[in-house]
């Protein structure tokens, strides 16, 4: 009967339908991206431009996931990079800070006024001392394929103004990372204490923690002037890259058009995310002093006291992060 072949050609249908579905659904591909921060901010939305672009790019067939918050590894960001070197997680956008416990090697960028400039941020990132750091990576079982940017990390408080070394005496700081950040802090007087970003608004709020350093984007986003960090210096002590990486073995299984798909995706999303922080900085941080914030700028002779007062936390990381890249670092950032 005619009712009989209808039956059947639905039938028909939904095989063919769930056929295509799970044709689609064993070539389509997901990948993990772990980041620290979510999309309200620069680094989040680096994350979420490389999702976009490799989605649109691979017409659905290789996909970003983006879990924001560190929360692939339990809001513990130190442990990021372990886990995607073991698989748990397939990708990140990561900060150099929270992969530097794992490659000492990125403390480069963590050494206290040693890059001065956005200049010589990129003549390292761009230069010679820029691959070593990806070879240093990629030695530790993670394919790293572009740089974004966090920003020049900015020091608050709710003490007072800072715009002198003795100023930070006896002061609690929040910092994470690597023991670098004690050293540093430790060398200017400053009581440092590690806790993950997770941890450090409760902290801030509850005045376990007189003070931070963050990027004005984050600072901003995050509103940590709200949390009582009426006082920020702005001092250019370091500036701290993002890196979009991927697991060795995920890379492996990949095709030679999805690894290079995957890359310049990676290359166009940083180099966006990068234009757009450095852009956003004057009014993140006119939006920051209507707030109510005090910011100090330091003259030539008070950023001098801080760059004397870190000297030997320079000295004694050289060769911990090895001079040959320090030395790298610094030929490119003269242009050499
Ligand atoms: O925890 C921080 O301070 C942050 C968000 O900037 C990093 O992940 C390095």
């Amino acid at each position: 009967s005619s009712r009989h072949l209808t039956r059947l050609a639905a039938l028909a249908g939904v095989a063919a339908i769930s056929l295509s579905l799970s044709v689609s659904s064993a070539q389509a591909r997901e990948l993990s991206v772990s980041t620290v921060l979510p999309d309200a901010f620069p680094w989040g939305q680096a994350a979420e431009k490389w999702a976009e672009l490799v989605a649109e790019r691979s017409d659905g067939e290789l996909t970003l996931r983006v879990y924001p918050n560190s929360q692939l590894v339990n809001g513990d960001q130190t442990r990021e990079f372990s886990a995607m070197r073991s698989g748990l997680i397939d990708a990140a956008v990561g900060s150099t800070i929270n992969w530097s416990p794992q490659v000492p090697e990125l403390n480069l960028f963590s050494l206290p006024f040693f890059m001065a400039d956005l200049d010589a941020v990129d003549a390292v990132t761009g230069g010679t001392a820029g691959e070593m750091v990806f070879d240093a990576i990629e030695s530790r079982g993670v394919v790293p394929l572009a740089w974004g940017e966090n920003g020049f990390r900015q020091l608050s408080n709710s003490r007072g103004p800072i715009d002198e070394p003795a100023d930070l005496d006896g002061l609690k700081i929040r910092v994470v990372g690597s023991p670098l950040f004690q050293d540093t802090f430790t060398a200017l007087g400053a009581n440092p204490t590690q806790m993950s970003w997770a941890d450090a608004k409760p902290a801030l709020t509850t005045g376990a923690v007189d003070g931070q350093e963050n990027p004005l984007s984050v600072f901003d986003v995050a509103r940590i002037d709200q949390v009582g960090q009426e006082h920020l210096t702005l001092w250019n002590y370091m500036n701290d890259p993002l890196v979009f990486a991927v697991n060795q073995q995920v890379w492996d299984s990949l095709s030679e058009e999805e690894r290079t798909l995957l890359r310049e995706a990676a290359q166009e999303a940083g180099a966006w995310e990068i234009e757009m922080t450095r852009e956003e900085e004057p009014e993140r941080l006119a939006a920051i002093q209507e707030r109510g914030v005090t910011v100090t700028e330091l003259d030539e002779a008070q950023h001098q006291a801080f760059v004397e007062a870190t000297e030997n936390v320079l000295d004694e990381w050289e060769p911990r992060i090895g001079s040959e890249l320090v030395e790298a670092a610094r030929a490119d950032m003269q242009g050499e």
